[in-house]
């Protein structure tokens, strides 16, 4: 399988996140990447495929608030990495504001995804992965892999959160559409929901966002990916969220992935974009899932087995120490 990776995606290293009332080390380090590395073998450089397709997905003055807010915060006599203290709890009116303090809060769901002077550079060159994998499939290959990192899920069109900043698995999907495919799946078997994912699609007819996950009710990001969200409008109906309760372990995991492979077949889609995380795995610092390494291989078998192109993304797994050996299972799956 041909995997993508650029050097450039390891630039980007926030010292700490908040979460929980206090401070912690950054868990979506540059080690994640170089261990997946050392474990897959061989990555290709991505193409540069420039803005156009992110701007597709996210908004112009998001994108300039990621490039720029670094060196206003400096700028603003502030130290370190650029992060929120205050949020509106609904963005009822347009931001009327320049402060880079509103910004950070307006642009940003948590705490805990500061941004640096490499924020950028990583997030762009991981997308340009994305669709490099994306190219592969639409020449003909069964499956690619983007090795992503920062990663995307938690995005959405305006705000970054989760550790992520451009939404891959989004852009990837757009991507596909503008492309000529006329309906795109996304898979997201990360532990956490793809909040950002499930809000650029929701009421979108043309692309099915199906997600297991680790029940809200106990688990970032909270506020989203109940059973109940199936969202609306055009998109009504293209959103299934399949909650899963914390000790979750493979067979209940595996009932799971195939009820939305079914949701997804039914739905008639020509590519899937799996957006995989490693944080179910049984060791993972900040999960709760049991999923042990050879259970990726099945789980990807069972993906594979539904002889649909898919392009894989990496989302989380913060388990250095077995991060390469369970991607590794999981593209040996394919
Ligand atoms: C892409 C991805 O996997 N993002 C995950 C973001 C999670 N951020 C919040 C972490 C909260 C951790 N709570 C840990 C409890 C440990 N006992
Ligand atoms: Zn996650």
């Amino acid at each position: 399988m041909r995997s993508f990776f650029d050097p450039r995606q390891l630039a980007h290293a926030p010292s700490r996140e908040f979460h929980n009332g206090g401070w912690s080390a950054y868990a979506e380090v540059p080690a994640r990447a170089e261990a997946i590395l050392a474990a897959i073998g061989g990555t290709e450089r991505p193409a540069d495929h420039g803005e156009t397709p992110i701007a597709r997905v996210h908004a112009a003055a998001y994108l300039d608030y990621l490039k720029t807010a670094p060196a206003r915060w400096l700028a603003d006599g502030r130290e370190g990495d650029v992060i929120g203290y205050t949020w509106p709890a609904v963005r009822r009116r347009p931001l009327r504001l320049d402060r880079i303090d509103a910004l950070a809060g307006w642009y940003s769901i948590d705490a805990a995804t500061p941004l640096t002077a490499d924020s950028w550079t990583s997030a762009y060159w991981s997308v340009q992965s994305g669709l490099s994998a994306l190219d592969a499939v639409l020449a003909g290959d069964r499956a690619a892999f983007a090795l992503c990192r920062p990663p995307g899920h938690h995005a959405g069109a305006d705000y970054c959160g989760g550790y992520c900043h451009l939404n891959t698995a989004a852009i990837v999907a757009q991507a596909a559409r503008d492309g000529g495919v006329a309906r795109v799946a996304i898979l997201d078997i990360d532990y956490h929901h793809g909040n950002g994912t499930q809000d650029i699609f929701w009421t979108r007819g043309d692309v099915f966002y199906a997600s297991i996950h680790a029940d809200p009710a106990t688990d970032y990001p909270f506020y989203w990916g109940h059973a109940d969200e199936a969202g609306e409008g055009e998109g009504a109906g293209t959103t299934l969220n399949l909650p899963l309760a914390q000790g979750t372990t493979l067979a209940p995991f595996r009932a799971a992935q195939a009820r939305a492979l079914d949701a997804i077949a039914a739905f008639g889609v020509e590519i899937v974009v799996v957006s995989f995380g490693a944080d179910t795995w049984e060791g993972d610092p900040i999960s709760a899932f049991r999923l042990r390494t050879p259970d990726y291989a099945i789980l990807a078998g069972d993906i594979a087995a539904r002889g649909l192109p898919c392009v894989v993304l990496m989302e989380g797994g913060y388990a250095v120490s077995a991060l390469g050996a369970n991607v590794a299972s999981f593209l040996d799956g394919f």
